[in-house]
């Protein structure tokens, strides 16, 4: 193959549908803060996911970092280490410690069975990620936080426009944040959001990203910028126009993806759940076990690299192993998300991904089966 193949590639709108929104902007010289485009964005993105409240801002760590400082959460705070640095970063830069909790080998969210046993005195929050757009437990997450009066807030950076049994997955957990990263299935080029069914969170929320202003002459909260700007705002709404035919088409990949490697010995592919969820079809990862298939993780993403497919370790190093953690020696046993991380390859997965090239891919895996070095 000669043009390289990433591992996603952004999907982009038409480029007169954006300019439009450009000119707009260029007359108003309104450039930021919550202007006309971002509220027509805001508008359109709550209508879609049936939400009331819901903040555009400037990417989706920020929305993590604020929403678990609106809710004032202290303490300990349990999540995995099964993602991207953003979660773990989150927590420890509002001064929390997390705790973390090992994953379930079937779809690596939060295994629910091993969250009780970590809970002390000092944890106030839950938080466990959709990795990949794997919606976790919530409904079992959702009775434990009951049960101790704990706060949850989503990491849904991977799941944007999916839905549990037709209701959309934001209407978990007291908060949930979605990433509209140029990497994510809808992007903002950089963006995020945060939603919740409390008005006077989103309040909070809302202040939060604008300094903690209040009014003219009050500012009430120790506040950041986390505002998104009017162009990400107009990429926003002319993505969302095209978000539901971006997702057929990944779906039509993903299928292909899953027919071509499901019966390979020695890789797994997560377990998807079509009559519950609505998935968005973001990610495709598969992970190898190297005994059985005859070469390990590292090596088939070398020879994948040889043809020009670059596949990634999304998630390798899982978040405690990263060496700015190295010396603080966080609790948690985390044994099935080191192992997974050790196997993940995430496979090229995007809208105008063509099919000849998913053959391609798949040809290279196969043939590798059984041919490579342990
Ligand atoms: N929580 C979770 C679970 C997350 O995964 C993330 C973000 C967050 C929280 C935080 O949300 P944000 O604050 O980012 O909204 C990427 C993204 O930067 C990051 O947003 C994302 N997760 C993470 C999983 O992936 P990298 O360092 O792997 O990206 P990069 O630049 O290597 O891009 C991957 C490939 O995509 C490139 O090889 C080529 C292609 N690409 C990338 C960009 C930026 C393009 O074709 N065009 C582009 O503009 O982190």
């Amino acid at each position: 193959m000669e043009e390289n193949i990433y591992v996603t590639r952004p999907s982009l709108p038409p480029v007169e549908e954006y300019i439009e929104y450009v000119r707009q902007i260029w007359d108003s010289h309104n450039l930021t803060n919550m202007g006309m485009v971002w509220q027509e964005f805001n508008k359109g993105l709550s209508a879609f996911l049936q939400e009331q409240h819901v903040l555009p801002m400037s990417n989706g760590h920020m929305a993590l970092e604020m929403a678990l400082q609106a809710l004032d959460i202290t303490g300990e705070v349990i999540t995995t280490p099964f993602t991207f640095a953003s979660t773990t970063h989150a927590i420890v830069r509002n001064n929390l410690t997390p705790v973390f909790c090992d994953i379930k080998e079937s779809d690596c969210t939060i295994d629910p069975d091993k969250i009780e046993e970590l809970i002390t005195d000092k944890t106030s929050a839950i938080v466990p990620v959709h990795v990949y757009g794997m919606p976790c437990d919530v409904e079992r997450i959702e009775k434990i936080a009951q049960r101790h009066n704990l706060k949850v807030i989503y990491d849904a950076a991977h799941a944007f426009g999916e839905r549990i049994n037709g209701v959309s997955i934001s209407r978990y957990g007291d908060i949930s944040m979605f990433s509209f990263h140029a990497t994510k299935c809808f992007n903002t080029i950089e963006g995020g959001c945060a939603v919740t069914r409390d008005k006077e969170t989103m309040l909070k929320i809302y202040q939060l990203h604008n300094f903690g202003i209040v009014g003219r002459e009050s500012v009430e909260l120790v506040g950041a910028n986390a505002k998104m700007n009017e162009f990400q705002a107009a990429m926003g709404i002319c993505n969302l126009k095209h978000f539901e035919e971006n997702r057929n088409a990944r779906k039509v990949i993903f299928n292909r993806y899953r027919e071509r490697l499901s019966g390979i010995n020695g890789l797994r592919l997560l377990d998807y759940d079509e009559d519950k969820n609505t998935y968005n079809y973001s990610y495709m990862p598969i992970f190898v076990d190297s005994a059985e298939y005859g070469m390990n993780r590292d090596a088939l993403r070398e020879l994948l690299a040889k043809k020009h497919i670059y596949a990634r370790k999304y998630f390798y190093p899982i978040t405690n192993k990263f060496n700015c953690y190295k010396n603080i020696g966080f609790r948690g046993n985390t044994e099935i998300a080191e192992q997974k991380s050790k196997q993940v390859l995430a496979l090229p997965l995007y809208a105008d991904l063509n099919i000849e090239t998913v053959e391609e891919i798949c040809n290279v895996i196969e043939e590798g089966a059984g041919n490579g070095v342990r």
